[in-house]
């Protein structure tokens, strides 16, 4: 593919990078290694801050010995750790000493043939952006430069990308992630989920998880309360047909067909509301369209369901009854990653639509109404209008998209309309590894005058940048204020406990040199980001010193529940809870959830399923040495039946082929009775294709090469990634 020629690795002329690797042994290196010339220092010191292994922002408090990065514990008053980190944050240690950093800007030189990297300073790099930023802006106006960023160390760089005049910022946390979960709660309940998600797991009396496999998916706050639940006798039902962890504690365990899910919650439902189960005076007071939607259930009985599914009918109806129970502290959990199968916006609906008739939203037990710290923005000046707005949704193709769609600003690039996207900056996200089919993505970025890519590391994506600038890793940096949306109000601080060791620079003052080089100084008024701070608790009243001292400022409890007198409100256009949704039938869309059979792959390939492992976030942990010590690479998930009838047995390397024919990197076989033989599975974000991250290179198999193929959710653009098969090739291929 000639697409691909311009794929240069890092190859850098000038200093040795990464020379020597400190092993497996980082942990102990820890200790031993002076972190940043601060061996001065003697003793010991704490430094509160909060995590960033990935992006729920659990409340820490690093140790510092004689001047080195020691370790990293939960802060006992940040509610988020609740003084406890997930195994990951734990091992954030490892991201500072990674001797795989990238460690100074880099240019790509711009003659195609030989494109090498040279390391510049970052005035260098500023210009170089600057000039490139100004043309584009002349030639096709300031929405034609986009950025992608994920999590809240990108506040600064959307806020410079705003003041240049682009409207065009998108996480892949959206359109990749959750957005279909979101749009199917507000077009019931009129709000989102949100994140952290305002499921009140700790004192549910009975939990559904369908999918989401908390345990392996590591959000901390959401694994304790998990923990508690279930410590305190709250029944489980799984659903999933890989036997999780989670459904290793369930009480019932439903080994579901995967893409059916939709029949099950129809069943279900049939049973509740035939069996008149539900909360029939929480349904009578904040209901709509009630009538419409029972009617709609009738032919949706569990012997219906029982072949979609593989589901008995007794276990749908016992499952239900238990459900019913415990209502209405019995949450369905909505889960995260829903981009599954294409219908994943209606399926998270009709989850709601079960939680609505069990009565759990604004209940203790079910899902509780987040409330937050006043806290007042800067004052900025206001940005300069956009004359031709997102360019990720042209018509309002997606009409329940609420926020925008990354995979949209890359259709934009690709093809030009509804008008051309000629600059990206993309800030921690990995987008090879993030949106479905690579393909697409690096023929996108062959359309750019402009790639530039803030990492920590040289990731797949930095390797395809113009300019790679090398950021602090969050132990090293401040951040934008966390002014959470949870069940008690807080604010969080995210500040520095070592230097960075070579030539990295925070988001803030990268946001705001780049500013200055730009013309945009009036946006950045303070001069350095503890000013911006200081402007800002003392502007809502609070004291910065006690912020900095600890981590965190608390706020009084205020009522979360109906139960604890807070009024019920649900924004959707009928004021309350949509059974039968008149927006979507507006739209021509399907008003109450329907279910259709997922299409089957060619005979002889299993479906592709992938998830999370306790000890890595996506694609960003397998450099640090401390967390790929612990899983350095995947296995996929055979059944025991599947491995027979393919030759295969138990730790012997394959290597997976795709219905399009992508082949995999070389990927060890687990034999199990865990999984339906119909399915395969392998965790997300192994697999690493860049040469510079020497730890992780080659190791295990990438899903997302796997992932050609895509289904967009018409609802809001969502790409469902559930929808690829998979064959088994020879290792030595
Ligand atoms: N350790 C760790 N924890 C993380 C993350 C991480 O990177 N590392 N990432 C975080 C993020 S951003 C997210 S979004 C979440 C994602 O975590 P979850 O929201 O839990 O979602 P998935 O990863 O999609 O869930 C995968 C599970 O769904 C099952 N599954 C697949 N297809 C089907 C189906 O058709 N029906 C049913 N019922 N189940 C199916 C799979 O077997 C697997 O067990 O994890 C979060 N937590
Ligand atoms: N095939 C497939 N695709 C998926 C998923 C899947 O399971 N399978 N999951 C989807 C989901 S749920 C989500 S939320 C998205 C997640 O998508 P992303 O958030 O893009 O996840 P990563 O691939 O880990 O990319 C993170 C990037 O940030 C860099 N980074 C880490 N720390 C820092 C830092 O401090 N500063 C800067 N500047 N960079 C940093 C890392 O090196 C890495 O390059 O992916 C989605 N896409
Ligand atoms: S869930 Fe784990 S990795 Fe994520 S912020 Fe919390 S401790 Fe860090
Ligand atoms: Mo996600």
């Amino acid at each position: 593919m000639s697409a691909l020629s311009r794929r240069r690795f890092l190859k850098i002329s000038g200093a040795a990078v990464g020379a020597a690797a400190a092993g497996t042994a980082a942990l102990r290196a820890a200790g031993t290694l002076p972190s940043t010339g601060l061996s001065a220092e003697k003793g010991i010191r704490t430094v509160p801050t909060f995590c960033d292994i990935c992006f729920w922002k659990c409340g820490a408090i690093a140790t510092v010995r004689d001047g080195a990065l020691w370790k990293i514990e939960g802060n006992p008053l940040d509610p988020l750790s609740n003084g406890r980190l997930c195994p990951r944050g734990t091992g954030g240690v490892g991201a500072h000493y990674d001797p795989d950093r990238l460690r100074t800007p880099l240019l790509r030189k711009r003659s195609r043939g030989q494109e090498e990297w040279v390391e510049v300073t970052w005035d260098e790099a500023f210009e170089y952006i600057a000039q490139k930023m100004q043309s584009i802006k002349q030639r096709y106006g300031p929405e034609a430069v986009a950025l992608f960023s994920h999590g809240i160390g990108g506040n600064f760089l959307k806020h410079l990308l705003k003041a240049y005049g682009s409207p065009n910022i998108a996480a892949p946390s959206f359109a990749q992630c959750r957005g279909p979960r979101d749009a199917g709660f507000r077009l019931t309940f009129g709000e989102d989920v949100s994140s952290p998600e305002r499921t009140d797991i700790r004192n549910a009396r009975c939990l559904v998880l369908i999918g989401n496999h908390l345990g392996e998916n590591m959000h901390n706050t959401q694994v304790q309360e998990f923990a508690d639940a279930i410590g305190n006798g709250a029944s489980l039902i799984v659903v999933d047909p890989r036997y999780s962890i989670a459904a290793g504690k369930a009480s019932h365990y439903l080994p579901i067909k995967p893409g059916t899910d939709i029949a099950l919650l129809l069943a279900w439902m049939h049973v509740i509301v035939t069996e008149r189960l539900y909360d029939r005076d929480y349904v009578a007071q904040h209901g709509f369209g009630f009538e419409q939607f029972a009617a709609s259930l009738a032919p949706f009985t569990p012997a219906w369901a029982y072949p979609e599914t593989g589901i008995e009918p007794e276990v749908i109806e016992r499952t239900a009854r238990e459900m019913a129970a415990h209502k209405p502290a019995t949450l369905v959990h909505p889960g995260r990653h829903v981009t599954w199968y294409g219908d994943d916006a209606q399926r998270s609906r009709a989850i709601a639509l079960l939680n609505a008739l069990l009565g759990s939203w604004g209940r203790k037990g079910g899902f509780y109404t987040p409330v937050s710290m006043d806290l007042p923005p800067y004052p900025y000046p206001e940005y300069p209008p956009s004359v031709r707005g997102k360019v990720d949704n042209p018509g309002q193709k997606y009409p329940f998209a609420h926020e925008t769609i990354t995979t949209g600003i890359r259709e934009a690039t690709l093809t030009g309309q509804p008008y051309p996207i000629m600059g990206w900056w993309v800030y921690a996200t990995n987008l090879l590894h993030a949106l479905p089919n690579e393909a697409e993505t690096i023929k996108a970025i062959q359309n750019l005058d402009l790639l530039v890519v803030v990492d920590v590391i040289p990731s797949e994506i930095a390797g395809w940048a113009d300019v790679v600038l090398p950021e602090s890793v969050y132990l090293e940096r401040h951040d934008d204020l966390n002014v959470e949306w949870f069940r008690e109000p807080f604010i969080a601080l995210r500040q520095p406990v070592v230097a960075s060791p070579h030539d990295q620079k925070p988001n803030w003052w990268i946001a705001r040199k780049m500013a200055g080089h730009l013309g945009l100084s009036a946006y950045f008024p303070w001069n350095d980001i503890e000013e911006y701070f200081r402007y800002r608790l003392k502007a809502g009243g609070y004291d910065y010193e006690a912020l900095k001292k600890n981590g965190i400022l608390r706020g009084p409890h205020q009522p979360v529940y109906y139960e604890e007198g807070l009024a019920p409100t649900f924004p959707t256009p009928s004021g309350k809870i949509e059974f039968f949704s008149p927006q979507l039938q507006k739209a021509g869309f399907d008003p109450v959830p329907v279910y259709h059979r997922p299409p089957a792959g060619p005979p002889g390939y299993y479906r592709l399923l992938f998830g999370r492992a306790p000890v890595h976030s996506f694609s960003r942990t397998h450099s640090n040495r401390i967390l790929s010590d612990a899983m350095s690479e995947n296995e996929i998930w055979v059944h025991t039946q599947t491995a027979q009838q393919n030759g295969l047995t138990n730790g012997q390397y394959v290597r997976l082929k795709n219905q399009d024919g992508v082949v995999s990197n070389r990927i060890r076989v687990r034999v199990t009775e865990r999984i339906r033989p119909e399915c395969v599975y392998m965790v997300h974000g192994f697999g690493h294709t860049s040469r510079m991250l020497k730890h992780a290179f080659g190791k295990g198999a990438s899903d997302a090469q796997m992932v050609t193929r895509y289904a967009t959710d018409p609802l809001m653009g969502g790409t469902a990634m559930n929808v690829n098969f998979v064959t088994f090739a020879p290792a030595e291929a």
